[in-house]
């Protein structure tokens, strides 16, 4: 059934999920209160300055944040643009919307106009919450815009540098004790079917789709995760991913480990180089990584500097881990790894502890929730293929959505009309009963884990009065995995440079960074498939060539 623009399980499959276990009627913010309470004097988060917060800290400090924002006017349900650089105040602030009963909506620190006007239109968001300035770049000024543009964005929470007129200071109500001071404090309690927080999807089709995950699929999603994967009072966990992505947020991320009393630190620096300083100076013993940041480690020439040896385990995911690699992360390291093939749509694969190295190092694992259903088809007639061979894999389960936000039209083709979500990803059954990624099918490029819709970059640079005809692929990258390679046809007379392309798309179309192109190839013409598309495979294969070639 869709309520609010959100498509709830079907009454049988929520029944049994409450059945089993998996769905257990509490809010997150039960779940994690719970926590607060039995872990209060545990360290649960380390800032990047080597600060140290307690549970207690965590719990103290987000329900005034919580108090704040109920002080504010900000009611249960409403949506919240979050976009905060990992570090403590971006903690705080989402662990202080969802006790507020607010709805995070997770985006990533270079989004900009185009995303977050998006995001805010299609969420309906009421507040936005942002850092002042990060990288030379005025979150406030784009706060106004999209305000401008989006009369229901009411409030403007901001932390570091001063809150221009009638934008609130997130700092400032971190030190200001509300709770001694107001009438009441008590807080809303959402209903666990709803949507606890909206994250954002991969996308592959022009519009970027907003993911909803309610308390109960979340909470269950994080608690399963952190068994999973092992995390107990012992755990402490470098996270250098954004903290929007489901990855760091939940798989295990900040919410498995505050769930099993370990600790947190969340890095808003990737350089290799410090991570190394803080592995070595907190003495952690997880990691958190894409694959990009673990050849970064693995091929760091100042490596041998470091004390590393506290590292235990990297959990990777996002995008797929070179065999190659991996073998290298016991010999060089003395750490294990598990890979998750994950989705913020919720479906988890991971590898586990006790599978034989052969299967952990091929394979990208098996689901994690005993309720995952999955098949592997053929996505034309989605038939199930022949054990063994290529299809796409499609999932369901008590942590996989049945639908987009607010997407009707969309969803009935992103999923099947029994509920399975089709992942778009091309995958073969391992022997072992694991899922070895093969491919996908689907038109996005995945640059070092971070997904881009190749065809919103083509919509984009279409709006180039120099461009007649464009398409945007993957190219292969040594250090990223892949890299956004645009194709033009250009206008009669016209010259265009990669520059010139990326100052229209930053400037004019005011897009994030890290989707731009970086490779221009021009043409005469696009070449076409037998009925007519643009054949993507023959401009990859063009690609490489001229790779080869160089
Ligand atoms: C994670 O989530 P998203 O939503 O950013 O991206 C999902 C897509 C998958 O459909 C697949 O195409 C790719 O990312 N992917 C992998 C992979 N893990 C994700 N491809 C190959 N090997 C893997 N191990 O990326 C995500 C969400 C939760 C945990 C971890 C990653």
């Amino acid at each position: 059934m869709i309520k609010n623009g959100f498509t709830e399980w079907p009454e049988d499959f929520a029944q049994a999920y409450r059945d089993a276990g998996y769905w257990r009627d509490q809010t997150i913010g039960e779940v994690l209160a719970e926590r607060f309470a039995r872990f209060a004097d545990r360290t649960a988060l380390i800032a990047e300055d080597g600060a140290h917060y307690t549970y207690a800290d965590l719990d103290r400090l987000s329900t005034r944040l919580a108090l704040h924002f109920k002080n504010l006017g900000l009611q249960p349900y409403d949506r919240v643009i979050h976009q905060i650089p990992n570090g403590p105040v971006s903690v705080l602030t989402f662990l202080g919307l969802l006790k507020a009963g607010a709805v995070p909506v997770m985006t990533l620190p270079p989004h900009r106009e185009a995303e977050i006007g998006h995001f805010a239109r299609l969420s309906g968001a009421r507040g936005y919450a942002i850092a002042s300035q990060v990288r030379e770049f005025d979150f406030q000024a784009l706060a106004g815009t999209v305000q401008e543009q989006n009369p229901s964005l009411e409030f403007v929470l901001v932390t570091g540098g001063m809150p221009g007129p009638g934008y609130q200071s997130i700092d400032a109500m971190l030190l200001d004790p509300i709770e001694e001071r107001a009438g009441s404090t008590s807080l809303p309690r959402p209903d666990p079917d709803f949507p606890a927080v909206l994250l954002l999807s991969g996308g592959t089709t022009g519009i970027p789709k907003l993911i909803p995950r309610t308390h109960n699929d979340y909470a269950y999603n994080f608690l399963r995760c952190a068994e999973v994967c092992g995390l107990d009072g012992e755990t402490s966990v470098l996270v250098a991913v954004p903290q929007a992505h489901n990855f760091a947020l939940a798989c295990p991320g900040l919410l498995g480990t505050l769930a099993t009393g370990g600790c947190e630190l969340l890095s808003a620096n990737t350089a290799t180089e410090q991570l190394m300083k803080l592995i070595e100076t907190h003495r952690l013993t997880h990691f958190i990584a894409v694959p990009t940041m673990i050849l970064g480690l693995l091929d760091h020439p100042e490596r041998g500097k470091y004390d590393l040896s506290s590292l235990r385990m990297i959990l990777t995911g996002g995008s797929k881990l070179n065999p190659e690699v991996a073998l290298r992360l016991r010999p060089e390291l003395g750490c294990d790894v598990l890979q998750v093939l994950g989705m913020a749509e919720g479906p988890l694969y991971w590898t586990r502890l006790e599978d034989p190295d052969d299967v952990r190092l091929h394979t990208q694992g098996r689901p994690q929730s005993p309720g995952d259903e999955f098949r592997i088809v053929d996505p034309e007639s989605g038939k199930e293929v022949a054990p063994g061979e290529v299809g796409e894999l499609w999932c369901r389960g008590p942590h996989t959505i049945r639908g987009y936000y607010r997407a009707d039209e969309h969803n009935t083709r992103a999923f099947s009309s029994d509920g399975f979500y089709k992942s778009g990803d091309l995958v073969r059954l391992h022997e072992s009963g694991n899922i070895v990624v093969e491919g996908r099918n689907k038109d996005c490029i995945n640059r070092g884990g971070e997904k881009i819709s190749a065809e919103e970059i083509e919509n984009h640079l279409i709006a180039h009065g120099s461009v007649l005809n464009c398409a945007v692929v993957a190219m292969p990258d040594a250090i990223f995995g892949e890299k956004c390679c645009a194709f033009v046809v250009p206008a009669p007379g016209a010259s265009l440079t990669l520059e010139g392309l990326c100052d229209f798309l930053i400037k004019e179309r005011k897009i994030a960074r890290f989707k731009l192109p970086e490779r221009l190839e021009t043409l005469d013409a696009l070449p076409l498939t037998n009925v007519g598309k643009i054949n993507k495979k023959a401009l990859r294969e063009i690609i490489v060539q001229l790779q080869q070639a160089a």
